[in-house]
């Protein structure tokens, strides 16, 4: 079997990669990526030298490219990673994300289409569900929940779910999609609110939490998201969308504290600042059908994954000083500079 992993150099593309080359001795691993901000070829450095593995700089957007690749590898399976991930750069620049998220998206489906392939995998997010209020505890995102987004993020997302689902339907093109909650674990890029908040922590730099951190999203450890992934390309029915995540809801304000704990840091870092625009309040996904489906449960209890991941951070601090030595200053000074204390 032919992967092609797009976006693999990021977060959860990189982990994923390394997931398939440790579960599938006899596979060919093909990540195709940008590199933009977010990708990080120093991620995929253990990787590099492994025969059944090859790194392609592209951006999936550029269907010369595309095609070209897929003409060379004829691959059996995509798993599209690629895309900009991050809500806050949404709201300040949406452009990129229709790009990238939508228009790239056609472009790997128009290449599956030409060359032919098992399995076109689509991983979206429970964002394209929009938010659920904090006073309704029983309700839950299932498959069938409407889409009803709230940021350019999210409504990119759920842009391209409606375009691979017209490609199911008009063209026959074999698909999947799983929508899955907040990931967390090593690989993280250091903008998202649990790798920002170990990073600052340890420089004793403030802890920017947005409003009164009441917000509350579902936890899931990125192994868990991968081996789900694995199971939808191989045994997930043809046109179907899988909801993953692991009932592990938790308040931001609770996970900065947990974190601040952890690195034995006082909760005197913690600085409320202004509200995101358009926050959503609350995430919570019903995993029923892909555990009745597929099997599929987590194993990563929330307390031993933060655990590892601040572990992560302390020994590999290279990987994120890197990281945050350069075009990131830029980037935090723009997002966060603005914000008034809360
Ligand atoms: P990330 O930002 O860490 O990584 C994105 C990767 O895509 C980077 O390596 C980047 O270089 C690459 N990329 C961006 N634009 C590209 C382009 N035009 N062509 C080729 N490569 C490009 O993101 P992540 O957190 O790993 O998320 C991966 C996917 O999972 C995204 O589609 C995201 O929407 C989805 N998702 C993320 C989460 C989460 O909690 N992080 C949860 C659910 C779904
Ligand atoms: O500095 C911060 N302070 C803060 O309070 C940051 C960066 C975030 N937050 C809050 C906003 C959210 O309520 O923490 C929560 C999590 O924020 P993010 O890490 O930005 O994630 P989120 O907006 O929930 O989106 C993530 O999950 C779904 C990923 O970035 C998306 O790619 C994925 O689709």
């Amino acid at each position: 079997m032919t992967v092609i992993v797009t976006g693999g150099a990021g977060f959860i593309g990189s982990n994923f990669v390394f997931h398939m080359l440790n579960t599938y001795p006899d596979y060919r691993i093909i990540c195709l990526d940008k590199l933009t901000y977010a990708g990080n070829l120093s991620t995929l450095e253990p990787v590099m030298n492994n025969p059944d593995f090859r790194f392609v700089k592209l951006d999936i957007c550029d269907r010369e490219g595309v095609n070209r690749l897929f003409e060379e590898e004829r691959p059996d399976i995509v798993v599209n990673f690629a895309a900009e991930s991050h809500v806050d750069r949404s709201i300040e620049n949406p452009e990129i994300f229709l790009q990238t998220n939508i228009l790239g998206t056609q472009v790997l489906m128009d290449a599956c289409r030409k060359y032919g392939i098992k399995r076109y995998h689509q991983v979206s997010t429970d964002e394209v569900y929009g938010d659920l209020p904090l006073d309704r505890p029983d309700l839950f995102f299932t498959e069938e929940t409407p889409i009803h987004t709230s940021s350019p993020y999210s409504s990119s997302k759920a842009g391209a779910d409606l375009l691979v689902m017209a490609y199911n339907r008009t063209y026959g093109l074999p698909v999947t999609i799983s929508r899955c909650s907040n990931n967390y674990g090593p690989y993280h890029f250091p903008e998202k609110l649990i790798p920002l908040m170990i990073v600052n922590a340890l420089a004793d730099k403030p802890l920017p939490v947005y409003g009164e951190g009441l917000n509350v999203r579902d936890w899931l450890y990125v192994e868990d998201h991968c081996r789900a992934i694995d199971l939808i390309i191989h045994r997930g029915r043809n046109g179907e969308v899988y909801n993953v995540g692991g009932h592990n809801e938790m308040r931001n304000i609770d996970i900065v504290k947990l974190i601040c704990k952890e690195l034995g840091k006082p909760e005197s870092l913690i600085t409320h600042v202004e509200d995101r625009k358009g926050h959503d309040m609350r995430y919570a996904i019903d995993p029923t059908k892909i555990h009745n489906e597929l099997g599929w449960l987590p194993e990563t209890k929330f307390e031993d994954g933060i655990k590892k991941t601040i572990r992560w951070y302390l020994d590999n601090r290279e990987w994120w000083e890197a990281i945050i030595s350069g075009e990131y200053q830029n980037y935090y000074e723009k997002i966060y500079g603005s914000r008034a204390r809360h």
